[in-house]
């Protein structure tokens, strides 16, 4: 074909030899982040920017979490300020004035650009794979990795030990859920996290609450987007992403901050 004869085991080979090469090379790294929302995006951009070695594990096989819903369905994303200069600074997304101190965004465009933003500054991503659990150490407690299988097993609801990834932070994106930081409390209660779920709708408080919260919940382990609100029973904001896109910003400021240190 095209001058080339293609060999089936080739195919195979090429396969197996670049993607054991990149698990071994990510079996560590500075930084998980698991869920490729916006916030886990947002997050990733700025963390690989800043040359940390960065990956996000997302359980599905594509970007965005719950930026293709968008609102109701209906192809719009609503952004308000600063967060709609900084997808349009920092990501090239083009921002619509939509009146009343709100802007529009395409959810396509917003996916793509946040994906291919982060991943040409450096971060990786593997698709497909579901965080079970994480890895931790004792005096001092601390998160130290996560536990992590393919979605396909999870989606058989067959049984397999799960394969490790050290990181010196672990991010929690992962949405309405915030199921690394549930699965820490529920698994070690001697750490004192609870997870009592997002409260009701208050468009004006969620967004200021969620980007005040974001940050560090314990040791080696923080939240961002709207795993925030359901770590400290914030309301929730519907329709609305400016604070997804500014908690992702600020929880990667944090976490290059807490690097430099140690
Ligand atoms: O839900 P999601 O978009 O989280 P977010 O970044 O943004 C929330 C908004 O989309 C919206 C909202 C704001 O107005 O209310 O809902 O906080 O993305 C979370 C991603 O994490 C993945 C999930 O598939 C989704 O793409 N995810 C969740 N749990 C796991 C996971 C897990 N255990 N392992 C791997 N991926």
């Amino acid at each position: 074909m095209y001058g080339v004869s293609i060999r089936e085991s080739e195919i195979t080979r090429a396969i197996v030899k670049s993607a054991l090469k990149f698990l071994d090379e990510y079996s560590s790294v500075d930084v998980a982040i698991v869920g490729a929302g916006p916030s886990g995006m947002t997050a990733a951009y700025y963390l690989a920017r800043a040359g940390l070695k960065t990956l996000v594990l997302e359980r599905r096989f594509s970007f965005g979490g719950g930026i293709g819903g968008a609102a109701s369905h209906l192809p719009s994303i609503v952004v308000e300020h600063p967060a709609a200069q900084i997808l349009s600074e920092d990501f090239n997304v083009r921002v619509q004035d939509a009146g009343n101190g709100l802007y529009v965004v395409d959810p396509a465009e917003m996916i793509a650009k946040l994906a291919a933003k982060s991943i040409d500054a450096g971060a990786k991503y593997l698709l497909g794979i579901n965080v079970e659990d994480v890895i931790y150490r004792d005096k001092p407690a601390r998160i130290v990795g996560l536990a992590v299988y393919w979605s396909s097993i999870q989606m058989a609801n067959i049984h397999t030990d799960p394969f490790f990834i050290e990181a010196r932070a672990v991010i929690d994106a992962t949405g309405h859920d915030a199921e690394v930081v549930s699965v820490v409390a529920r698994k070690n209660p001697e750490f004192g996290l609870k997870v009592p779920g997002e409260r009701s709708a208050y468009v004006d408080l969620a967004e200021d609450l969620v980007v005040k919260y974001t940050g560090k919940v314990m040791e080696g382990l923080y939240v961002t987007g709207m795993a925030v609100a359901a770590v400290y029973g914030l309301p929730r904001m519907g329709p609305i992403f400016g604070s997804m896109i500014l908690s992702g910003k600020r929880v990667a400021e944090l976490v290059i901050n807490d690097l430099k240190r140690i």
